[in-house]
């Protein structure tokens, strides 16, 4: 693993960063070298439990049923004493309200919430059904907003479907102080319709805070930071403001203005007055982000003297306006320095104690852990602000993250940090499920179950699809060398010959599942956005389930007598060099999938040539050029890296398999050498019983011819 420091994340900043959507592409991104993620992962921790139908999420620390009675729900409550504040929240997020339904009171006056039991924290709430009707006891106003969603959840879950619920007392509040999401990734920022959805949806788990910094808005990051958004965008952000204010969030808007930022007044003003800006269309929580840059923009003492000077000019005059939130440029242990005089060490002497510090743990990209925080938080002398580099995929764009949240320590506790984001993908719909358990985790952290929170939130997320979504799901968690998560935990895959009838039987089913599972999908999620999004990767899933069943019946073929037939049910299963761009840019199942398949094409065609080609000769009759590449063993490959020309006029049938990634052009010429047939072949090519005659064989690309094989 590499580590870098300054001066050469100013290297990587000038390489990488400086046009950023591009320096993110893969192939120019070594993820080994410069991001350090570590490649192994743990086994998802937590089980499924039994909700008796009654799901809320995040998940409640006390949440007590008495079945014995049964309340009536079926109209909905009917709004009572302290309801009137409520009344347009209750209708916006789907409470039915009726004259005869449950009387439903609410009180948020803090301290008769709090003699009554509810915990003194912002959030915090008690809720209770009994045979009097519906109660609610907040702590504030979140609390009272939180209880409501968490009725609707009751009202809405499977055991309501008859019209009754349990008697149920829930008394709850957060864990975290900030739970939420930064958009802080590279790539197309979320739409305005996208990031209303999401805000909604931060509502209804109870995430509290939403980081407005994504890396590619112009107005956000350089070029453009010191200039005022152009109207419509102005009038949008003003929008999310409000839709943030509805669902109780956050809205905290930042800027990134290291990469150019000149140490001086002129742009202090501007900042300042861009800040000025933001706060006209109501923002009222600021963050500046020095992450990703390098040079003089990265100078720790000019970045905590503008912080200071900004919380005592702004936010002490405003009034009303947060404490500021900074992301360092050292925001990884990966290149923070730990020594005295460091950066970290210079913001944990130089700034202001109430401006929180973002730090996404050893790496960029890394799981949450007492030792992470304990290297952090003693450097800058606060509990330190938890930027999750998850389901982020900027780094890795061909994957499309699915699995379960985990990776984070359950015996984390306010005192070592002060909040957790997740920055998601770029599919702001996708990234719903995630989100789903990062609203668990952070609200309730001792309790998190990370298998549960996962298959809720599948069900959460696609109620009509759900199992359908499952299947997608657990074949779409892994990036493959980036952050490792989890896949396929399910799928016990072998190598023929290793097969026996029962795992035959067992991957049939998950392989049927895997090919009709983009169908129901299609069908079956009322959600647009969602398919859209995850489109192109169904049908990547499709296309693997097939091939990964087209191997099993290789595998039971394998016996019959029928070589030319086999072959041609081998054959037919390759991919294609268009099939395997295609998967390269949508990958899923590359834990075990694709694996599967590839390993067992390999051993399926090694059983061929053992079976049918005993006698093979060694040598190709005439070019000695690629005479090295092609022995005796069927697998070896040659890279051939130049057009090459193999003349046959050895007469030989000729066999050549596994074209992969190239195509390969044929012409057969005649004794004067005149063009007789031309064709191109991209996946496999058996060349005619010949007769005597010349065949150039013209490889391109990076076409990898893997075998010859003369009869
Ligand atoms: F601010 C940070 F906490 C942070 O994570 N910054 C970026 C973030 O915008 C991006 O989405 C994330 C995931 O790729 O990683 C950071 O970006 C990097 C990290 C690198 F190690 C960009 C280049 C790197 F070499």
């Amino acid at each position: 693993m590499m580590k870098f420091h300054s001066s050469l994340l100013t290297g990587l900043a000038a390489v990488c960063l400086a046009n950023a959507p591009a320096a993110m592409a893969q192939d120019s991104f070594d993820l080994d070298s410069q991001r350090g993620e570590r490649q192994v992962w743990q086994h998802v921790p937590g089980s499924v439990v039994d909700h008796h139908g009654l799901v809320v999420n995040p998940t409640p620390r006390q949440f007590t049923t008495d079945e014995t009675t049964q309340v009536d729900v079926s109209s909905g409550v009917t709004p009572g004493k302290g309801t009137d504040a409520y009344l347009a929240d209750m209708k916006r997020i789907g409470i039915r309200v009726a004259e005869n339904g449950q009387p439903l009171t609410i009180c948020n006056d803090p301290a008769v919430a709090v003699k009554a039991g509810v915990e003194p924290k912002t959030g915090a709430y008690m809720l209770s059904i009994s045979g009097t009707g519906v109660d609610i006891k907040a702590y504030d106003d979140r609390g009272a907003f939180y209880a409501l969603q968490t009725l609707r959840q009751l009202l809405d879950s499977e055991n309501a479907a008859d019209g009754t619920l349990p008697l149920i007392t829930i008394s709850d509040y957060p864990t975290l102080k900030h739970r939420g999401v930064v958009e802080g990734f590279y790539g197309d920022p979320w739409s305005h319709e996208v990031r209303t959805s999401l805000i909604d949806y931060y509502g209804r788990n109870k995430l509290n805070t939403y980081v407005f910094g994504p890396k590619d808005d112009p107005y956000h990051s350089s070029p453009h930071w010191r200039e005022p958004y152009p109207d419509k965008q102005a009038q949008q952000i003003a929008e999310l403001v409000e839709a943030c204010k509805r669902n109780r969030v956050d809205f905290v808007w930042a800027i990134h203005p290291g990469k150019d930022i000149k140490w001086n007044e002129e742009d202090y003003q501007n900042l300042l007055r861009k800040f000025e800006m933001m706060y006209d269309l109501g923002v009222r929580s600021f963050a500046i982000h020095f992450d990703d840059i390098g040079g003089e923009g990265a100078n720790p003492y000019k970045q905590t003297a503008l912080l200071n000077r900004l919380t005592d000019e702004f936010v002490k005059v405003k009034g009303d306006v947060g404490n500021l939130v900074v992301c360092p440029t050292d925001y990884s242990r990966l290149w923070a320095s730990p020594r005295e005089n460091g950066p970290l060490d210079i913001y944990g002497k130089t700034l202001a104690p109430e401006v929180e510090v973002f730090y996404t743990g050893d790496v960029v990209c890394s799981d949450l852990t007492h030792d992470t925080m304990n290297f952090f938080n003693p450097l800058v002398r606060r509990p330190g602000y938890f930027w999750w580099n998850y389901p982020v995929t900027d780094y890795c764009r061909n994957f499309m993250l699915q699995g379960p949240v985990y990776g984070l320590d359950t015996t984390m506790s306010e005192n070592e940090l002060v909040g957790l984001l997740s920055n998601p993908m770029q599919h702001g719909e996708a990234s719903k499920l995630a989100l789903y358990s990062v609203a668990d985790y952070t609200w309730n952290v001792a309790d998190y179950n990370a298998i549960d929170s996962w298959e809720r939130g599948l069900r959460d997320m696609m109620p009509h699809a759900a199992d359908a979504y499952r299947t997608f799901a657990i074949h779409s968690c892994d990036t493959r060398d980036g952050y490792r998560r989890d896949e396929s935990w399910e799928t016990p895959i072998f190598v023929y010959p290793d097969v026996d009838p029962a795992k035959m039987a067992a991957l049939r089913s998950e392989f049927d599942r895997v090919v009709s599972a983009p169908v129901q999908i299609e069908n079956g999620c009322a959600n647009s956005g969602l398919v859209a999004e995850l489109r192109p990767w169904l049908v990547e899933l499709g296309n693997l389930g097939k091939r990964c069943n087209g191997v099993l019946d290789l595998i039971e073929h394998v016996k019959t007598d029928s070589p030319e037939r086999y072959w041609e049910e081998y054959s037919a299963n390759l991919m294609t060099s268009a099939d395997t761009a295609a998967y390269a840019r949508h990958t899923v199942g590359s834990m075990k999938l694709q694996p599967f398949y590839e390993k067992n094409m390999s051993a399926l065609g090694r059983e061929y040539y053992a079976a049918n080609l005993k006698n093979a000769p060694v040598a190709v009759a005439a070019d000695t050029t690629v005479m090295a590449a092609f022995d005796a063993d069927p697998f070896t490959g040659a890279q051939l890296l130049k057009p090459v020309k193999v003349d046959l006029r050895g007469g030989k049938p000729v066999l050549l398999l596994d074209l992969r990634g190239g195509t390969m052009n044929v012409r057969e010429l005649d004794k004067k050498g005149r063009v007789i047939a031309s064709y191109t072949a991209d996946k496999s090519y058996f060349a005619p019983a010949l007769k005597p005659k010349t065949v150039a064989i013209e490889l391109e690309g990076d076409a990898t011819l893997h075998e010859v094989l003369l009869k």
